[in-house]
């Protein structure tokens, strides 16, 4: 049967409650819909659960960059490649907080510290928690992707006042091994389990653009959908291209419809969940993110540079959310200038 003569209750989809009983047939049957059945449909959810005219914005800022002993494929951070990038020790806490104030006066509601572990050591956690507390103290939400944790690690982050942990299946468990060896996908799950266990909201997506086929988009999707509870935050990255890194030969930046129609799907499969348009978004034009808005995400990052590489200025952010009639936390900045 041809995705055009698959009938569909409209009425029906907007209203329906989160399931955990997807199937990939039946992500790819919605992924195939003709295009403006998919994004009315997306859309329709979308309005039911969110504000429609509202994007989230999260800043980011590496606490500990580089010499990752992990071997993820696209990154700049694993000591497996030579990237270039320098590696640096646990940043103070003061220096965290000062970053975090400048971007909640830059328009960030959420505020994500990132370090290159495989699993943070029980005394740089400390230091972690610390900097979650003060971080917190600022009124911004605190999330947090430092790796592996065990139980009690991410309730100790908790009690310091985590709001989200950010850990990420990054693709389909059939393309993972491709990009991943030092780490399986049931580590990750296990640590999403122990994150979700504490108490903590989950962050967890995952990377297109790695050489992997809509199938694997797809089955990624289909994983996320089927956790015990949707991730709160599903951040959808684009790979930003880092030089001497494996992903170099087979990276294939996704068609622009392609990703709209992934959004869309995410935005239907996971209905309540807030859909970050994440990494990547320095190679999209203002029309494809427009799209990727209008199928349901609605959250991006702000600020030049996300871990390593490069994001948007604030400025064109600024222009595109305005154009669009979009509010977010950047309209209350604080203009540094002034
Ligand atoms: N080291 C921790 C970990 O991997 O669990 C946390 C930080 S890691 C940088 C967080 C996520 O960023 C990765 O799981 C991946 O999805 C994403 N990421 C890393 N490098 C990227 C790149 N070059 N382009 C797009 N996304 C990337
Ligand atoms: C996520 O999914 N994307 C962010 C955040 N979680 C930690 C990281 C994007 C990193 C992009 C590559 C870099 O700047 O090094
Ligand atoms: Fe390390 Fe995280 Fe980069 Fe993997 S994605 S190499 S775990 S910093």
């Amino acid at each position: 049967m041809d995705a055009a003569s698959i009938s569909y209750d409209n009425n029906r989809e907007p209203s329906s409650q989160p399931r955990h009983d997807w199937t990939r047939a039946e992500a790819e049957t919605l992924y195939d819909r003709p295009f403006a059945d998919l994004i009315f449909q997306a859309q329709s959810i979308h309005r039911n659960n969110f504000d429609p005219n509202h994007v989230e914005t999260a800043s980011l800022l590496s606490i500990k960059t580089g010499g990752c002993p992990e071997d993820c494929g696209y990154c700049s951070q694993s000591a497996h490649y030579d990237t270039g990038v320098k590696a640096t020790k646990l940043m103070d806490a003061d220096e965290v907080l000062a970053t975090a104030l400048r971007a909640r006066d830059a328009g960030a509601s959420r505020f994500c510290m990132a370090a290159a572990w495989r699993n943070p050591k029980d005394k740089d956690l400390d230091r972690v928690c610390d900097m979650v507390s003060a971080v917190k103290g600022l009124g911004l939400e605190t999330c947090a992707t430092l790796g592996m944790l065990t139980p009690d690690q991410a309730r100790r982050l908790r009690d310091a006042g985590l709001d989200f942990y950010n850990h990420n299946v990054d693709t389909s468990p059939e393309f993972y091994g491709r990009i991943i060896t030092t780490r399986t996908m049931q580590d990750r799950i296990d640590t999403l389990a122990h994150a979700r266990e504490a108490g903590l909201k989950v962050c967890c997506g995952g990377i297109v653009g790695m050489g992997e086929q809509v199938g694997d988009r797809l089955g990624m999707l289909v994983l996320l959908a089927n956790l015990p509870t949707h991730p709160e935050s599903v951040p959808i990255n684009m790979w930003n291209e880092v030089k001497a890194v494996p992903v170099n030969d087979t990276a294939e930046r996704p068609d622009p419809i392609a990703l709209v129609r992934m959004i869309a799907v995410a935005r239907v499969m996971m209905p309540k969940s807030v859909v970050r348009l994440s990494a990547g978004r320095q190679y999209m034009t203002d029309e494809l993110q427009a799209l990727c808005f209008l199928a349901g995400a609605n959250s991006i990052f702000i600020g030049d540079v996300l871990l390593t590489t490069k994001n948007p200025q604030a400025t064109r952010d600024a222009n595109l959310l305005g154009r669009l009639g979009i509010t977010s936390q950047l309209d209350n900045a604080i203009d540094p200038a002034a």
